[in-house]
C-alpha cells in the first residue's frame, strides 16, 4: 500500500465519518556544510530529502482543533482559543496556528494525522518539516495564498516564539525549497538562494545515526547563539558597522577578542571560519573537486568539535572511522549536534564496505549500534493529492 493511502486509512479510522482529507507530503534536510552559520547571517548548503512528515488534513465545522500522532498512538485535542504550551510535538503544530492567526489569516479548526519516516532527534529536521506541513495544510486548506517563503518564516517563528528553540532559518527552508537532485546554496542574510545540481550517480550521502539523544541541545544551541551575539556586541565598540558574525573577519577577531574573551573568541572564529568553508565547498562543488568538498567537511567537523564544543564522543567517533576508508571523500557532524547524525559523502561502489564497517566499528568502540541511510535529495513541501 503507498503512503498516501496509508495515511488516509489512518486518517479514516480516526475520523470516519470526514470526507477525504488533504495530503501533505513535508521533507526533513540534510545540509553538507554550514553549521550553527544560519543564525550568524552566513551560508549554508541544505537540501530536501526522501524521508518526510505526512500530514492528513480537513477542516471541521467548529472551533477545535484535533490532532493524531499516529505513529505515537496520540492524540490531542484543543480551541483555536487555547494556544497554549503543552510541552510536546503538539507544539510545533499549536506554533504554526498561531502565527497564521497573528498575521491575521482567518483559520477554522481542523482534524488532522500525521505519520512519518524521519527519524525523531536525528537532527534530520522533523520539527521543521511538521511544521512546514501544517502551515502549507492550512494555506491549501483555507486558500489564505501565502507563498513559501513567508510560510517557512512562519515555521521558524512558530519554532522561535512558541516552542522557544531560537533556532535559524536553514531547516524549515530546507524542506520547503527543496529541489530533487539538488541542494540550495541559501545567503542566511538576503535569503537569496540558487539550486546547485549533487550528482548522485557516482557517489551518495550517507547518514550515520548515532542514536545519541542528548536532552542538552535546545539549552546549549541558545547558548551558542548568545556567545555569538556577544562577541558581536564586543565587536561593534570598534567597528559600528557589523551587524553580525558574517561582517566579522578573523583578523577582527584576532585583534580584538582573542585576549579578551577567549571562550567567545573560539565560539566566533568557528563561525568566522565555518562561513568561509561553505564559500569554498560552493566553489569545489562546482569545479566539480569532491576531494576538497570533503576535505572542507572534516575542517568543519574539527571546528564543531573543538571549537565550537556541540559535537559528542559518538559523533567524533563515527568521524574517525570514516576518515581515510575507502571511497569516503568527506564526514561530519550535521545539525545543532550533542548527537544525531554524521553526514558522509560516500563514492557508490564503496558503501557496501563502508556500511559494513561503521557498523563493526562503532559497536567496537561505543557498545552502541548505528543506523545507515542513504538519501536521496527531493522536492520540498508538497501535496500529495
Ligand atoms: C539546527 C537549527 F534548527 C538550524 O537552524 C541550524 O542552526 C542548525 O541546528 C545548525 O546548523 O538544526
Amino acid at each position: 500500500m503507498d503512503l498516501l493511502t496509508q495515511l488516509t486509512d489512518a486518517y479514516h479510522q480516526s475520523f470516519p465519518t470526514d470526507q477525504s482529507p488533504l495530503v501533505i507530503c513535508s521533507p526533513g534536510r540534510v545540509n553538507l556544510i554550514g553549521e550553527h552559520t544560519d543564525y550568524n547571517e552566513g551560508f549554508v548548503l541544505p537540501a530536501a530529502i526522501d524521508k518526510a512528515i505526512y500530514l492528513a488534513i480537513a477542516p471541521r465545522s467548529d472551533d477545535r482543533i484535533h490532532a493524531v500522532a499516529h505513529d505515537l498512538n496520540q492524540t490531542y485535542e484543543v480551541a483555536l482559543s487555547e494556544l497554549t504550551l503543552t510541552n510536546s510535538w503538539m507544539d510545533y503544530l499549536l506554533g504554526v496556528v498561531a502565527q497564521l492567526r497573528l498575521a491575521g489569516h482567518t483559520v477554522g479548526g481542523f482534524n488532522c494525522v500525521f505519520s512519518g519516516t524521519i527519524p525523531i532527534g536525528s537532527g534530520l529536521s522533523s520539527s521543521a518539516a511538521l511544521e512546514n506541513a501544517v502551515g502549507f495544510g492550512l494555506n491549501e486548506l483555507y486558500e489564505l495564498g501565502i507563498d513559501r517563503m513567508t510560510l517557512l518564516r512562519m515555521s521558524q517563528r512558530a519554532e522561535n516564539e512558541f516552542v522557544g528553540a531560537k533556532v535559524g532559518i536553514m531547516d524549515m527552508f530546507a524542506s520547503m525549497m527543496g529541489q530533487a537532485n539538488h541542494v540550495i546554496k541559501l545567503d542566511c542574510r538576503s535569503l537569496q538562494y540558487e539550486y546547485a545540481p549533487l550528482s548522485t550517480d557516482d557517489i551518495r550521502i550517507v547518514l550515520c545515526d548515532s542514536q545519541v539523544k542528548h536532552s542538552l541541545v535546545t539549552s546549549e544551541y541558545n547558548t551558542r547563539r548568545a556567545e555569538c551575539e556577544s562577541g558581536v556586541r564586543f565587536l561593534k565598540t570598534f567597528y559600528p558597522d557589523i551587524h553580525s558574525l558574517r561582517d566579522v573577519t578573523m583578523t577582527m577577531l584576532d585583534t580584538h577578542l582573542r585576549d579578551a574573551n577567549p571562550l567567545i573568541y573560539k565560539r566566533c572564529s568557528y563561525v568566522v571560519q565555518e562561513n568561509a568553508r561553505v564559500v569554498d565547498a560552493v566553489q569545489a562543488l562546482e569545479a566539480d573537486d569532491l576531494d576538497t568538498f570533503g576535505q572542507l567537511m572534516y575542517g568543519s567537523h574539527a571546528g564543531l568539535s573543538e571549537k565550537y564544543e556541540v559535537s559528542c564522543p559518538e559523533l567524533d567517533i563515527l568521524v574517525d572511522i570514516a576518515r581515510n576508508q575507502p571511497g569516503v571523500l568527506g564526514s561530519r557532524m550535521m545539525g545543532g549536534g550533542f548527537g544525531g547524525c554524521t553526514i558522509n559523502l560516500v563514492q557508490v561502489s564503496a558503501i557496501e564496505r563502508f556500511e559494513a564497517h561503521i557498523r563493526h566499528e562503532y559497536k567496537e568502540r561505543t557498545g552502541k549500534d548505528t543506523l545507515i541511510y542513504v538519501c536521496s535529495l527531493q522536492d520540498g513541501t508538497h501535496r500529495m493529492n
